[in-house]
């Protein structure tokens, strides 16, 4: 199982691969705001553990273990941001909140929080009626 810390560095290498068809140190460095050194310590310890295969001067590329768990990291990163919408939470911390606590929470509970998801997607009235509770409580204070 990865750390948090090699939680963070996979979901964003996905992400990189994804937008821009590669991931190089510095890039990686800038999005996460550290120092590139660090970056080269961590990829190298990915490395070690089979997520991805770095060569200094050639770049890194994720096998086929950090494909699938850089994936499902986007993808619960992602899922807890429609979650803190959904429930209302303010724009301007929701991805600070998922930052948080995206590496705490067990597959399962993100398994019922994508239930809970798509409870709301699939009849717009049910959000509705969330936001008429949260309208009386806001009242109520
Ligand atoms: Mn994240």
């Amino acid at each position: 199982m990865p750390t948090p810390s090699m939680e963070d560095y996979l979901e964003r290498i996905y992400m990189l691969i994804e937008e821009k068809g590669y991931a190089r140190v510095s890039d990686i460095a800038e999005a996460l705001e550290v120092h590139p050194s660090s970056v080269t310590k961590m990829v190298q310890k990915l490395d070690k553990s089979d997520y991805l295969v770095y060569e200094r001067y050639r770049g890194l590329i994720l096998t086929a273990k950090g494909n699938k768990i850089g994936k499902r990291l986007v993808y619960r990163h992602e899922l807890l941001e429609d979650f803190m919408k959904i429930i209302g939470v303010n724009e301007d911390h929701i991805y600070q909140d998922v930052e948080g606590i995206e590496h705490h929470i067990s597959w399962d509970a993100i398994d019922r929080i994508g239930d809970l998801v798509q409870y709301f997607q699939e009849k717009e009235s049910r959000l509705e009626t969330l936001r008429d509770i949260q309208k009386r409580n806001d009242q109520a204070d």
